[in-house]
This record gives C-alpha cells, structure tokens and sequence, in this order.
C-alpha cells in the first residue's frame, strides 16, 4: 500500500488547467481531484481514490470535446443516427479514453511520478456489463466507430443498476453473483435529472371527438414512471467528436403514494415505489430465447418510450413540423428489443400531437431500420397478446390497426391466399395468440439488415423470406465488425508498437492499411519479433489463469482458446470430446508427437439454461482430470477461466494461437470474437458459419483451418432423418470417447452426472456434434502438425493479422452510413482547430 503514497505533491492547486497534458499539469489535476471530489488526502487515500481522481482528470480531458461536438450538432441541426440497444456492453472506459485522447504515455508517467502505478489503477475500474455477449458489445463497437468516424449519433439504451452477473466457479460450477457495478461511484456518467420523461403502464382507452370534429383517443394509465436520463461521453479515436451514450433510469413518480400514506397505508406506497423502480434494476441474463417476462416488456417499452420522446423533445426545439422528424433522426433498432418503438412513435405522434395516421406513419416507416441477430427461431420474440393488453393496451390497439393495414397490402399482393396472411401477419394466432416483435420491426421499417454475408441469406430464405419477398429492396447484409482500438492498441500493446514501427501508426484509424504487413510475412526477423510479442501474451495470461483457477499453465504449449457465451449450438462440448480424444491417444501412446496444448475456455451460461451450466461442470470435471495425470507430462492442461467479461476478454484475445468457431453451420448469425482473435494474430479453426466465412475469403483458406458439414449440407442432413447414433457405433474412437464419459471416469464415477448430455447426443444431438466429430478431429490433427512448424505457422499468423481490415467496425459503420442512415460526417472544431489529420 505505500506505493500508493505520492511522495512530495502538491495536494492544493491553486491554478488549474482542466485541459493541459504536460505532466505537471495532470499530476496537478489529479490531486486536485483526489481533494476535491474524493475529498481525500493522500496518505489516506485508497487505490479506488485515486482511480477516481485520474478518471475525473481524464473526464476533464474530453468534456470540452463533447460539449463542442453537441454545439455543433445543435448549431448545424446536423441528421443524426439514434442507436436504440437494450445492451451496450462497454467494457472499461479509462484506458479507452486515455488512447483515444492519444494520452496513455503522459497519464502513465504522471501516475508514475505521483508513486502510483497506471495499471492497478485501470484495474480498480467495474466493467459496465450491460450486455449478455455478441449483440451488447457491438452496439458498443459500433459507438466506438461512430465517434471516430465524427458521425452524430446517440446511444439509448437502460442503466442497469446492475449488470450481467459476475461468474464464480464452485466445485466446478457456475455459481452468479449481482454484478454492484455502481458500488464505488462511476465517474463517466454524469446524471440529468432534469431531463426526466413520463412513462405510462397498464390501464385503459377511451375515446372522444374534438372540436374540429376529430376522432381521438386517451390512454388512461394504471401508473406512471419517469425515466432520468444519465450520459457517458463516448470519445472517438483521435477526433475531436464525443458524441453521448443516454441510458434510462426508472424512478417513481412521486416518492409515497400520498393517498396511502395518509390512510395509513405507508409500506403499501413504499413498495409501489420500489416496484416502479425494479424496471431498470437488473439486465436479464439470456443471450439468446427471452419469452414471457413481463418486467422484460417494461423494460423494452420504458427506455423505447423515454427515447423517443427525448428525440421529440429535441426536434420540437428547433422545428415545428414534425411530418420531417425522420430527416432529423433516424434510429437503428439492435434486434427486436426495441421493436415496440414502431408503435410508440406512432402514439406519440398520432395521440400526443395530432398528425393524422398516414403521415405519422410515413415518418414512422421512414425513421426505422432493424438488424436482425439471430436465426434460432426460438430466439424471436413474441408477447402473449394478454399481457400486451394489460401493459400496454394502447399499442395493441395501434398494432391491430397497423397490422390491419398491413394485411390489406399482403391480400392485393396474394389473392385468395390465406397462408402468407397467416406468416406475414404481426399477430401470430397459431394457437394462443403473440404480437410477433420481428413482424412489427419488418413492417415499420425502411431497411432490414442481417449481420454476415451468410446469415442474410439464410434471414432471406427462410425466417424473414415472407417479407423478402414482399419488401426486396429492403433488405441488405451489415457483416459485423469490431474496434481495433480496444482489441488490438489497448488490449495488446506490445503488436501495436510492433506493427507501428513497421507501417506506421495510423491503421487504427485505417485498417486496410495492415495489408502493408505481407511482405513482412516471411520475413524470418520479423516472425521471430511477432512470435516474440505473442509469447509475451502467453505469459502474462499464463500469470494470470494461474492467480485465477491456481493452475499452471505453460505459455510454449499451444494456446487453443474458446471464449463465448456456453450454448449448446457453439458446441463448447464438441470441443471438449476432441480433448477426451486426445487424451485417450496419449494414454494408450505416450510418446505420441503432438505439440503440448492447453484448452481454455471461457464464458458465462445463462442461469435457467440447464444443460449450458453442465457443460461448464463437464469441462472443469475432464479439466481435474487430465491437470493432474502424471502421465501425461503436462502435455494437456484444461483450464475454465472463471467470469468471461470484456476486462478478461482483452487479456484472452492477444494470447490465442487458435481460435475455436466451432458452431453448426448456419446457426451463429455472425460472431464477433472470431475477428478479435484473428485480428490479434490466431489461427482459427472453424467452420462455414456466420462471418468465419467472410475471414476465410479475406485470410486465405491456406490460412484457415476448415471443418464441418456446410449450411446445406446440415439441412440435408437434418432432412433426410439424422441418426446420430450411426455416427457413434461407425466410430470406435468418438464411441471410445462417449463410454469414457458414461463410465464416470471425469465424475469419480458418477455415471449420472454427465448423462444429460450424454443423452443429448447419443439421441437426438440437434446440433450435429456427431456428424462433425472426424472432421473436427482429423481438422485438429492438421493444427497440430502446422504449430510444429513454427516459422510457418509465425507466416500465417501475420497474414490473419494483415488481412482484417474487413472486420474494422468502422467499415461496418460506413456501410450503414452509406447504404441505410444516408448521414454524413461532421468534423468538430476545438478552439477553432480540427485535429491533425
Ligand atoms: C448475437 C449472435 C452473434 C452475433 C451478435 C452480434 C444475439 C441475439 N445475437 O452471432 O448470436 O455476432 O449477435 O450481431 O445475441
């Protein structure tokens, strides 16, 4: 604790440049801020002070920046792109911040010289984790992009109070512990209470004819709430633009119920105070299948609603004519969560402002666009149509009507038909009856996009194929794409210098720009250097799986790494049955020639999901196994890294040698964490499902480890009668592997414990683990013998790296720029100044 004892500072500043970078400046600033926000004097001060004093200095930094950037915005009444998430999976903000500001060496040595160490300090942060996986953490890449890229643009979503759950591992199981983010204060939001919005929940309609004789409608709520705003500043990379992330807290209108109070009723209005307030405690834990959940609906229409009315309130400012409202604003629905959005702004603007239903339709239908993120058809969202009637009954109302309208087109365009009617319909009256969120955002938007080349197709053919054949011209592909600047220049300093000094430092901006990394590729110096930083990696995460799981791990082994989500159709257990195989192999031959590999894996399942969570049981069950055989000479090391976040993630990334993608063809819409891998120089192996199609194009298939039935050939498969069983009885080693298992060889003889999902493969095995276990083995088989070969396999890893450029979220973001949004960029002035190009 000395250490965090500055030695000779001032604590006092008498003058204070709330901007300057020189270092006496922000030793200066962060003092200051330790007195007077921490009110703290150093000698007394914890580490989570300081951290709070540097987050505080760093804020300083880009507040002008973003106080610019809205100016502007205001002055030019610049078109702007609203991103309405129910996720935003940021991860840390401070060094984030310090590279976009282009600081991080002047912090590290002020902090230096204030006794302090930069690293333990960006350790002190608490992830916001307020998102499941893949969806969340684009929507944060995609902020990320669009500051950089000086897009106007806002970020809605919810502040959860608290996020995804903190993972703990106990005797081999997920164990979910509250995620109290907020605990120690967050010093990158700053709370607007008085930009507040009503929000109505429950009651009734009624209806009367105005003076001029028009037919209206009023919707008497059961109760109301009001939204706070609270912004966090979202800064681009080495551009003057901080555009806002706007995340909605729920709070009670009045804080008792003063009826009840006076009746005695106090705990009564107390509760209805803490139930109004539940709405934004806590993000539900599922990635993928959401039904029922009537919190989950308010929370849906809560942060829908206060949205919109925030962006009404803003237009309303400057123009009177809210017929134009979508030439202002346009808004990216991030799947179906904010789908509920099409029938708000149809109320807002039919109800609250009078336009007649055809043109607030026309604005609706043009302020909309929706990207889809998944094709497991028990993922789409559907509400039952009772609790839409008791939450919500005006939507309803407007949805029938909508869909009424709706329906008349579908019937010119099919006569007589009754089946597309029944598909196409928003209203799913296939038994008990569903508003269909997917059918509402089809309806009420201009443009629909899926996520990979090969996931649009298939939203094409078959999910969204009704309306594809309705609207074509509606649809296009967005592939994904992740910010270089968090997962390679913050994540993994030591390839970003290395890169730098070879091409320069400007691809972080440019990403096409790694190409000039070819020639490199089998330059011998220049792999041994690029080996050197990878094992640099290896090291560090091997540090750190030992200080976690108490695991020794060794960083020359081959780092074979699957980190996502646990879902069955990721086939985490595939992976696991290939270590099984290998295991087996070295007990029966133990001078068999295979580099030594460690598997690890990481990630959290959802805490209903049953099978998920006994699957990470199975993998740390085979991982206490084969750790400690002797016999094995610690060739395999198994190792489940506990709480997979993005904190974590940005240490997994840059230490892989390879990159399992290993989920059934034709069900992962995309995946995100393939590309941060390969950016970071791993190998993957995988097969043709989401963007790893679109990686293999751009990296080469000499450079790609392929495996797998393809999409069709899994359809064929599934149709033709899939027997799993064939497969296993045709296979003495995988029917090896499975009898290993079953005999309670990993489970000190418990034949039960892993029978679940023993049953699952042997029986139906939905996601085709069987039918891909030789190909997936034999795929490995060559991994191995190419990791043998290290100058070749130093080669392909720097072709990965060079050849991403693809997979840069600021090539995504043009592409909605361009294609969807029609918003163009707005550079902001600083002082007068724009910054060096
Ligand atoms: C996920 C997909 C991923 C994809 C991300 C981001 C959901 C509903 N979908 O494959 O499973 O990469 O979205 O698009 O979380």
């Amino acid at each position: 604790m000395t250490s965090l004892i500055p030695a000779g500072c001032p604590i006092v500043a008498v003058e204070d440049d709330r901007t300057g970078i020189s270092l006496e400046t922000l030793k200066r600033a962060i003092m200051d801020n330790l007195f007077y926000l921490q009110a703290r004097f150093p000698r007394v001060a914890s580490r989570n002070d300081f951290y709070m004093a540097l987050s505080y200095t760093v804020r300083d930094r880009l507040l002008q920046r973003w106080i610019s950037s809205a100016e502007t915005y205001l002055q030019q009444e610049s078109r702007t792109v609203c991103y309405f998430s129910a996720e935003f999976l940021l991860g840390p903000h401070l060094g984030n911040n310090l590279i976009n500001l282009g600081i991080y060496r002047e912090v590290e040595q002020a902090v230096g010289e204030l006794g302090l160490d930069l690293d333990e300090l960006l350790h002190q942060e608490e992830e916001p984790g307020l998102g499941n996986g893949g969806l969340g953490r684009l929507a944060a890449c995609y902020l990320d992009s669009m500051a950089t890229l000086e897009i106007p643009s806002f970020g809605y979503g919810i502040r959860y109070e608290f996020g995804i759950f903190d993972q703990e591992i106990r005797d081999g199981w997920q164990v979910e512990v509250t995620d109290k983010w907020l605990r120690y204060g967050n010093p990158w939001e700053i709370p607007r209470p008085e930009v507040r919005m009503p929000v109505k929940f429950g009651g009734y309609t009624r209806t009367y004819t105005d003076s001029e004789g028009n037919y209206r409608v009023i919707w008497e709520p059961h109760h109301v709430l009001e939204g706070i705003a609270y912004d966090t500043p979202i800064l681009g990379y080495r551009v003057n633009t901080a555009n806002t992330l706007r995340l909605w807290r729920a709070e009670a209108v009045e804080s008792f119920d003063f009826q009840a109070f006076n009746t005695g009723n106090y705990y009564g209005a107390v509760r209805d105070k803490i139930t109004s307030e539940n709405i934004t405690k806590v993000l539900y834990p599922n990635d993928e299948p959401l039904q029922g959940k009537e919190l989950r609906l308010s929370q849906q229409y809560f942060f829908s609603s206060c949205s919109l009315q925030d962006m009404v309130r803003i237009f309303l400012q400057h123009n009177k004519d809210l017929s134009k409202f979508h030439e202002k604003f346009t808004v990216q629905l991030n799947d179906t969560h904010p789908a509920i959005s099409v029938a708000e702004l149809m109320r807002i603007l039919v109800d609250d402002h009078h336009l007649t239903w055809d043109l607030a339709w026309n604005v609706t239908q043009h302020t909309f666009a929706y990207t889809n993120h998944t094709l497991l058809p028990e993922a789409l969202e559907k509400w039952p149509i009772a609790l839409f009637q008791y939450l919500l009954p005006r939507h309803l109302e407007i949805i029938y009507e909508i869909n009424e309208r709706f329906l008349d087109q579908v019937r010119l365009r099919y006569p007589g038909q009754t089946e597309p009617l029944a598909r196409l319909s928003i209203i799913d009256e296939s038994g008990e009856r569903y508003v269909r969120m997917a059918n509402l955002a089809c309806v009420g938007s201009y443009a629909i996009n899926g996520v990979a080349a090969l996931h649009t197709e298939l939203l094409k053919q078959t999910i969204l194929h009704d309306f594809y054949q309705l609207f074509p011209e509606r649809f296009s592909n967005k592939t994904n794409g992740v910010t270089p600047r968090r997962w390679i220049v913050l994540s993994n300093p030591h390839l970003t210098d290395l890169i730098s000094s070879k091409i320069g430092d400007r691809w972080p901006k440019n990403m096409a720009e790694l190409q000039q990394l070819e020639p490199l590729a089998t330059d011998s110096n220049f792999r041994q250097a690029w080996g050197d930083t990878k094992h640099r990696n290896k090291v560090s995460l091997a540090e750190q799986i030992l200080a976690r799981t108490g695991i020794t791990v060794d960083p020359n082994s081959l780092f074979d790494i699957q980190v996502k989500r646990i879902h069955e159709y990721k086939r985490q257990h595939l992976n696991v049955l290939h270590v099984i195989t290998l295991y087996q192999q070295l007990k029966d031959n133990p001078h068999l020639d295979m580099p030594p590999r460690t598997f690890i894996f990481g990630g959290k399942a959802a805490p209903g999901y049953f099978i998920a969570k006994l699957m990470i049981k199975f993998i740390t069950s085979v991982g206490d196994v084969v750790n400690r055989d002797p016999g094995l000479a610690g060739r395999l090391k198994v190792v489940f890294l506990p709480d997979y976040n993005v904190t974590n993630g940005q240490r997994v990334y840059p230490a892989a040698d390879l990159s399992e993608q290993i989920s059934t063809a034709g069900l992962e819409a995309s995946g995100t964490g393939n590309m941060k891998f390969s950016m970071n120089g791993a190998l993957t192996i995988g097969t043709l499902d989401g963007a790893n199609v679109e990686i293999r194009e751009e990296v080469g298939e000499e450079n790609f480890f392929l495996f797998g039935l393809t999409t069709p050939e899994v359809q064929a498969l599934g149709a033709k009668g899939y027997n799993p069983s064939d497969y296993i009885y045709g296979n003495p080693q995988l029917k090896a592997v499975l009898d290993l298992i079953a005999s309670g060889h990993f489970s000190h003889g418990d034949t039960s414990l892993f029978q679940p999902l023993l049953q699952g493969l042997w029986n139906r095995d939905k996601y085709f683990l069987m039918a891909d276990y030789q190909s997936y083995v034999d795929c490995q088989k060559r991994v191995s013998r190419a990791y043998q070969n290290q100058a070749h396999w130093q080669e392909m890893s720097i072709l990965n790296a060079a050849r991403m450029g693809k997979f840069s979220s600021d090539r995504s973001i043009q592409e909605y720029c361009q294609d969807i949004w029609r918003v163009k960029s707005v550079p902001i002035k600083l002082n007068g100044e724009t910054p060096p190009a």
